[in-house]
C-alpha cells in the first residue's frame, strides 16, 4: 500500500474513532427518561391515598431538596403538582405511655416463660403508643400528621387544537426537564428546573414565532387553601390541621412571571400572560417550620418566599440554569456508569419498562435505574433540609400512604444506603440532622416508658419528634429502630473519615448505646443478653402456646442491630482515643449479647427459638440485616452463617418473598453481598418487570421511593465492596454485563475507586485516596495489600503480579 493511501487511511480511522468517541460522549450523555407522549394533566387523582395515580406515575419528578415538582408536560392544560418537604399536618404530641413501664418485666417473664398470648395481650394494653399513634398510617388528621401535597399549579393555553412531534425528557445530567411540540404550525418549548442555590422553580416558555405565548395560571389544593394576588404576585397559602382541631403548619407558595413583549396579568386568583414571545415563571414555596424540638415552628417564611422570588427574577434565565447545573452537576457527575458502551438511546422510557417485561435484559435500563436513584437523592436531600420521606419529596394527595413518614425499621435506611458508595456523602447528612433531633424526645420516651436513660426510636417517626412506639404490638414494638438508624453515623465515618463529624454525633451515639445498656436483659435459659419485648420487624410466628405472635425476647434483628451499634460506638470512641469505664461495660456488655444462631434446617433463625412462620414468604429480612447492611455476617469472616443467610433468602424467596419493591432492592445487596451475581441481577430485574412505573418511580405498590434507592445501592453492591475490610473488585457482576466502567464510586477508608471491565474480566482499577492509607484489594482470587500515599492513586492491575 502507497504512503498516500496509508496516510489517508489512518486520517481516515481517525475521523471515524473521534466521530463515534464524540458520537458515543453526546450520545453517551443519554441520561435520560424520555416520551413521546404527555401525562394527561386534566385526569383527577383518586381521592384514595392509597391508590396509585397512572397519570401522576408518568410525570417526571424535579427537586432541590426541599421544593419538590412533579411535571406532567401537557400541552394544552399543562399541570406542575407541587411539594415542599414540610408541608406536613399535624403537631408535636404526647404519645409515650407511663403505664409502660410497670409492666415491662411481666411481659418479659411471660416471654421467657413461652405465653405469648398473655404477653401480646399485655403489650397491646400498656407498651403501644397512647392515643392515634400514626393512625395506622392514615394520620392526616391526627396528630402524628401526614406528608402531603403542596398543591398544583396549573398553566392552561386555552386551546383545543391538536399537536405533534411531541418529546418529553427528565435529564438527569443537568436536573431539566424539557418538552417540545408543535402546535399550529408553532414550535414550543418548555424547560423546568428547581434551583437549589437560587430556592427557586424557573419555567420558560419559547415559541419560534413571536407573540405566541398566552396562557392562564392558578394555583390550588385539595382542602386548607387561599389563592390570591398581592404585589403582582399570585400567592396561594394557608394553614393545615393540627389534628388536635385546630391550625398547625402555616405555608406559603408565591408565582411570578416575566415575558418578553404581551402582557402580565395578577387578577383575582390567577395569573394571566397574554401574547408574549417568551414567558419565564418563578416560584418559590415554604413554611413555617423548623426540625427542633419541642415548638418545630418560627420560619419567616413569608420573608423568604418573597425574598427569594425577587432574587431569582433579578436573575435572567442562562444565570439561573447555569448556577443550577453547576450546583447539581458537582453532586451528580462524580460516578459514571457504563455496561453499553456503544449504546444509543433510541427507546422511549415507558416503552423500556414495558419490553423488559419480556425481555428480563436491558444494561441501558440498569444504567438509567442506577443514575435515577443519585438523581433522586440529591434531589430530596441536600445539605440543610429535611431527609428524603418514603415518598422522597413527592406527593400528590392529602392522605400519604403510611402518612409518607420516616419508618426506621428499613425504609429510611434504605433511603440512604447509596449515599456513601454512590459518592454523595453530603446528601446523607439531612439524615443525621434528623437523627440529632429524635435524641431530646427518644430521651423523653425512654425516660416514661421504660425509666432507661439514652434516647430510643422505634419503627415511625415524623417531623414532629414522634418515638413512642407504634400503636399496635403487630409493629409498633420494635425498639431496634434507633439502634439501625445509628448504624448510619459510623458508615458516614467510615467512608469520610471525617473525625469533626464523628466528635459531633459521638454523644447522640453514646446516648442511643445508654438505652440499650438499659434495655437488655439477661435470658435466664442462656445467660446472654437479648432486648424485648421485641418484633421482627412486622413479622408474625406460630407461637409454642398456639397463638400467633410477633413480640418475643431477643428477635435476631434487635441481637444484631445492637451489636452493629455497640461495635460502632467502640470503634468510634477507639477512634477518638476515648478510654473510660462505660466503654468497658460496652464491650463486655457486646461480648455477652445473644447472637445470631442456625436453625436445624441449615437457616439463619429469625427469632431466638425456631417459632414456624405465618408468612414464609414474608417482605422484611430483618434477621439478615447483618449481612447487609451490617458486616457482622460476611463470606469473608463467616462463611458458615453466610451460607445459613443464603438459605434464608433462598427459602423466603421460594416462598414469595421480594414482592414489594423495596424487598425486592434489598435482595440485590443481600446476593451481592454473598458474591450471587446471576441472583442478585434477579432480584434487580424484580424490581424492574414488577415495582417500576413509566417515571421509574418505585412501587411498594403504592409509589414507595425506597426501591429506587435500594435498587442503586444493589447495582453498586454488585461491583464494589468495602465492608469486610478490604476493597473487593466486581465481587457480583452478572453475565449481561459483560463489558463496561464505572468510575468514582466510594470505599470505607475514603478510597475512590474507577473499575474497568472487559468480557466479564476486570481489565483495571484506579484507587484514590485523599488522606492515604494501606488496604487490602481483592479480585477473584488475586489479593494485594498496598500502601496508597495521600492524594495517589494506585493502578490495581490483576494481571500484574507484585511482591505484597
Ligand atoms: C413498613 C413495611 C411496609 C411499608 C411501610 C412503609 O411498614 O413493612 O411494607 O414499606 O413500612
Amino acid at each position: 500500500m502507497k504512503l498516500s493511501q496509508l496516510l489517508s487511511f489512518s486520517i481516515l480511522m481517525m475521523l471515524i474513532a473521534s466521530c463515534s468517541n464524540s458520537k458515543s460522549r453526546t450520545e453517551k450523555n443519554n441520561l435520560k427518561l424520555w416520551y413521546d407522549y404527555p401525562a394527561k394533566a386534566t385526569v383527577a387523582d383518586n381521592p384514595n391515598g392509597w391508590k396509585d395515580d397512572p397519570e401522576w406515575l408518568k410525570a417526571l419528578p424535579l427537586g432541590n431538596g426541599s421544593l419538590g415538582l412533579m411535571v406532567f408536560g401537557d400541552v394544552n392544560i399543562e399541570r406542575i403538582q407541587l411539594n415542599e418537604e414540610s408541608m406536613w399536618s399535624g403537631s408535636p404530641d404526647e404519645s409515650d405511655n407511663p403505664d409502660a413501664y410497670k409492666d415491662l418485666n411481666t411481659i418479659r417473664n411471660l416471654l421467657f416463660e413461652g405465653k405469648f398470648k398473655e404477653a401480646t395481650q399485655l403489650t397491646n394494653k400498656t407498651q403501644i403508643a397512647k392515643g392515634a399513634g400514626s393512625g395506622h398510617g392514615n394520620g392526616a388528621k391526627v396528630p402524628f400528621g401526614c406528608f402531603q401535597t403542596l398543591g398544583d399549579l396549573w398553566i392552561d393555553n386555552g386551546k383545543q387544537t391538536p399537536y405533534e412531534e411531541y418529546h418529553k425528557e427528565l435529564d438527569l445530567d443537568d436536573a431539566v426537564v424539557r418538552v417540545n411540540y408543535k402546535q399550529e404550525g408553532v414550535n414550543y418549548k418548555r424547560e423546568i428546573f428547581v434551583s437549589n442555590t437560587d430556592q427557586v422553580m424557573v419555567a420558560r416558555f419559547t415559541a419560534d414565532k413571536s407573540g405566541q405565548i398566552s396562557f392562564t395560571s392558578t394555583m390550588n389544593r385539595p382542602e386548607h387553601f387561599r389563592t390570591y394576588v398581592e404585589n403582582n404576585q399570585l400567592i396561594m397559602s394557608g394553614a393545615l390541621p393540627n389534628g388536635k382541631g385546630g391550625d398547625g403548619l402555616q405555608y406559603m407558595a408565591r408565582l411570578k412571571a416575566v415575558a418578553k413583549n404581551g402582557t402580565v396579568t395578577y387578577e383575582n386568583d390567577k395569573l394571566i400572560i397574554e401574547k408574549a414571545d417568551e414567558v419565564t415563571l418563578y416560584l418559590t414555596a415554604s413554611t413555617d417550620y423548623v426540625l427542633h424540638y419541642p415548638n418545630y415552628k418560627g420560619r419567616d417564611y413569608k420573608n423568604i418566599t418573597d425574598k427569594n422570588l425577587k432574587k431569582g427574577i433579578d436573575k435572567n434565565f442562562n444565570e439561573l440554569i447555569k448556577s443550577h447545573k453547576k450546583e447539581y452537576q458537582k453532586y451528580f457527575q462524580r460516578v459514571k456508569f457504563d455496561i453499553t458502551p456503544n449504546g444509543v438511546d433510541t427507546i422511549t422510557t415507558d416503552k423500556r419498562i414495558r419490553d423488559f417485561k419480556q425481555s428480563k435484559s436491558d444494561p441501558h435500563l440498569a444504567e438509567l435505574i442506577f443514575q435515577y436513584g443519585r438523581y433522586l437523592l440529591i434531589s430530596s436531600s441536600r445539605p440543610g433540609t429535611l431527609p428524603a420521606n418514603l415518598q422522597g419529596i413527592w406527593a400528590n394527595k392529602i392522605q400519604t400512604p403510611w402518612n409518607g413518614d420516616y419508618h426506621t425499621d428499613v425504609n429510611l435506611e434504605m433511603n440512604y444506603w447509596p449515599a456513601e458508595v454512590t459518592n454523595l456523602s453530603e446528601m446523607h447528612l439531612p439524615l443525621f440532622d434528623l437523627i440529632e433531633s429524635m435524641v431530646e424526645p427518644g430521651k423523653k420516651t425512654a425516660t416514661i416508658q421504660y425509666h432507661n436513660r439514652g434516647w430510643v426510636v422505634h419503627p415511625i417517626t415524623n417531623v414532629w419528634g414522634y418515638t413512642s412506639p407504634g400503636e399496635s404490638a403487630t409493629w409498633g414494638m420494635h425498639t431496634g429502630g434507633s439502634a439501625w438508624i445509628s448504624s448510619h453515623i459510623y458508615e458516614h465515618y467510615l467512608f469520610t473519615r471525617d473525625t469533626s463529624f464523628l466528635k459531633k454525633m459521638y454523644p447522640v451515639l453514646k446516648e442511643s448505646v445508654l438505652f440499650y445498656m438499659d434495655w437488655l436483659v439477661t435470658n435466664p435459659k442462656t445467660g446472654k443478653l437479648v432486648s424485648g419485648p421485641a418484633v421482627s420487624p412486622e413479622n408474625t410466628f406460630i407461637a409454642p402456646d398456639g397463638s400467633r405472635s410477633q413480640i418475643s425476647m431477643g428477635p435476631t434483628h434487635d441481637q444484631q442491630v445492637i451489636w452493629q451499634l455497640f461495635n460502632d460506638f467502640l470503634s468510634a470512641s477507639n477512634e477518638l482515643n476515648f478510654k473510660n469505664s462505660f466503654i468497658t461495660e460496652v464491650t463486655k456488655a457486646k461480648e455477652n449479647l445473644a447472637l445470631s444462631k442456625i436453625g436445624s434446617d441449615g437457616r439463619l433463625m429469625e427469632w431466638a427459638e425456631e417459632f414456624p412462620e405465618v408468612e414464609p414468604g414474608h417482605r422484611h429480612i430483618s434477621h439478615l440485616f447483618a449481612l447487609h447492611p451490617g458486616a457482622q455476617i460476611n463470606m469473608e469472616k463467616t462463611p458458615k452463617l453466610a451460607l445459613a443467610a443464603k438459605k434464608s433468602l433462598d427459602y423466603r424467596i421460594a416462598n414469595g418473598g421480594g414482592h414489594t419493591g423495596w424487598s425486592a432492592a434489598w435482595l440485590i445487596s443481600q446476593y451481592a453481598r454473598l458474591q450471587e451475581p446471576e441472583k442478585a441481577k434477579e432480584s434487580l430485574n424484580t424490581v424492574l418487570m414488577k415495582s417500576t412505573s413509566p417515571n421509574l418511580f418505585g412501587l411498594h405498590p403504592p409509589f414507595q421511593m425506597d426501591a429506587n434507592f435500594g435498587a442503586t445501592a444493589g447495582i453498586a453492591e454488585m461491583l464494589l465492596q468495602s465492608h469486610a475490610g478490604v476493597i473487593h473488585l466486581l465481587p457480583a457482576l452478572p453475565k449481561n454485563w459483560p463489558t463496561g466502567e464505572i468510575k468514582g464510586l466510594k470505599a470505607r477508608g475514603g478510597y475512590t475507586v474507577d473499575i474497568k471491565w472487559n468480557d466479564g474480566f476486570l481489565t483495571k482499577a484506579n484507587i484514590y485516596t485523599t488522606l492515604g492509607g494501606k488496604i487490602r484489594i481483592k479480585y477473584r482470587k488475586i489479593e494485594k495489600t498496598v500502601s496508597i500515599p495521600p492524594k495517589e492513586t494506585y493502578l490495581f492491575d490483576p494481571y500484574k503480579k507484585i511482591n505484597n
